[in-house]
């Protein structure tokens, strides 16, 4: 093994067309995407899970990013053209495809890359939406081993005279949705609209370390075996569990009342999950890319392999609080609130006195209480994560 990275996780990005880093979202003009080439190299890395056990791994790196799981999130802009560079450094075939659906289909797809040789792929963004790309070979094994990352396609323009949603052709029932944050009754002004920048991207997955192993030790590991003796001992979401899950802000719901957020999630691993979030019933827009004619009210979606769903989580006051309540959260004089937060140190700097009211904090956690363990029992070191209200427009 000539490359054992300690990875850092965090969520990275590269953004097709984009010279700084900004991403190409907020761009209305001409895409640069066809003129700019995305990188990703094939390697290996050591994954740090929540009890310190380093698991060794497969990863897709950027030569900014360096190795992630997921591997670097590729922002485009509809009607880009997309081109990667894939290099296999690691000694067995691997590639780079764009998975399409929860049969294993692919939009787009490398093949096999041989080791030590790469492969450059073009094609245009698919339609607007949420997209998994994963190693083609060995599927799911490669993916689920750590070879996995996120497509992000945005529309150019809103449709005109409507607001912003994160698709093409919108269905009525999501346009309206959209239409109505921050300007209707139910979603009243100050509170704002959607933003591109208010997404958060939540890409489950399970860890069985005997298979890293065996990954390790370059033994070949048979797609049957894997689908039928998988045993997950770690369940994480955007490569992190338990606490370092709860705490990333990239994980997070963090936001004001008010501030509507787009929850895209994926599943690159083998079981089905349940997150189901607290204080907010949520919105399911898409489903497998299918912008939803009827947009249901949930707050626990079902989870499988391969699949993607985008859920807008509308940030409002939650309806289990009495408004006298909320009144005291807004003005400073509840007693309610998450008084005592560890983050929130000594007294309110305005007023010296006792912090009272925002932040007020609830969980997202998989339904499937299995996944919330790590190690075989460590609870709640799975998959978790906070949503944190900081205070409220409306
Ligand atoms: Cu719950």
């Amino acid at each position: 093994m000539n490359r054992r990275d300690f990875i850092k996780l965090g969520l990275s990005a590269i953004t097709a067309g984009a010279i700084s880093g900004i991403p190409p979202i907020f761009k209305v003009t001409e895409a640069l995407a066809d003129r700019e080439l995305i990188n990703l190299d094939i390697t290996e890395v050591w994954h740090e899970m929540v009890d310190l056990t380093q698991v060794y791994s497969y990863a897709y790196a950027g030569p900014i990013t360096g190795p992630s799981i997921p591997g670097p999130v590729i922002f485009a802009t509809d009607g880009d053209l997309l081109r990667i560079r894939i290099t296999n450094s690691l000694g067995k075939n691997h590639g780079f495809a764009v998975l399409g659906d929860i049969e294993g289909d692919f939009l787009v797809s490398t093949g096999p890359i041989p080791p030590g040789e790469n492969r450059t792929i073009a094609f245009p963004a698919p339609p607007p939406g949420t997209y998994i790309y994963q190693d083609p070979v060995a599927s799911p094994v490669n993916r689920v081993l750590g070879l996995h990352g996120v497509l992000i396609v945005m529309p150019r323009i809103p449709v005109a005279g409507n607001a912003l949603t994160p698709y093409r052709n919108p269905t009525p029932a999501v346009q309206q949705l959209f239409n109505d944050l921050g300007n209707s009754a139910h979603f009243p002004p100050p509170g704002e609209p959607w933003r591109p920048e208010r997404t958060n991207l939540w890409v489950f997955s399970e860890i069985d370390p005997n298979y890293n192993e065996l990954a390790r030790q370059g033994v070949e590991i048979n797609v049957e075996d894997f689908e039928r003796n998988f045993l997950p001992r770690y369940f994480t979401i955007n490569g992190k569990s338990g606490f370092f899950s709860a705490e990333d802000h990239d994980n997070s719901l963090v936001g004001m009342a008010g501030e509507p957020r787009l929850i895209r999630n994926v599943h690159v691993g083998m079981d089905t999950h349940s997150p189901h979030i607290h204080a907010n019933h949520g919105y399911l827009l898409s489903v497998e890319g299918e912008v939803q004619e009827d947009v249901f009210w949930i707050d626990t979606w079902t989870m499988l392999p391969g699949e993607c769903k985008d859920v807008l989580y509308p940030m409002m006051p939650p309806p289990d609080i009495p408004p006298d309540t909320w009144a005291r959260l807004k003005n400073g004089t509840s007693e309610e609130g998450f008084d005592g937060n560890p983050r929130h140190p000594g007294p309110d700097p305005i007023t010296g006195g006792i912090r009272r009211g925002f932040p007020i904090a609830y969980p997202m956690h998989s339904h499937q209480e299995l996944s919330q363990a790590a190690a075989g029992g460590n609870y709640p070191q799975g998959m978790i994560v906070h949503i944190e209200f900081t205070g409220t427009l409306v």
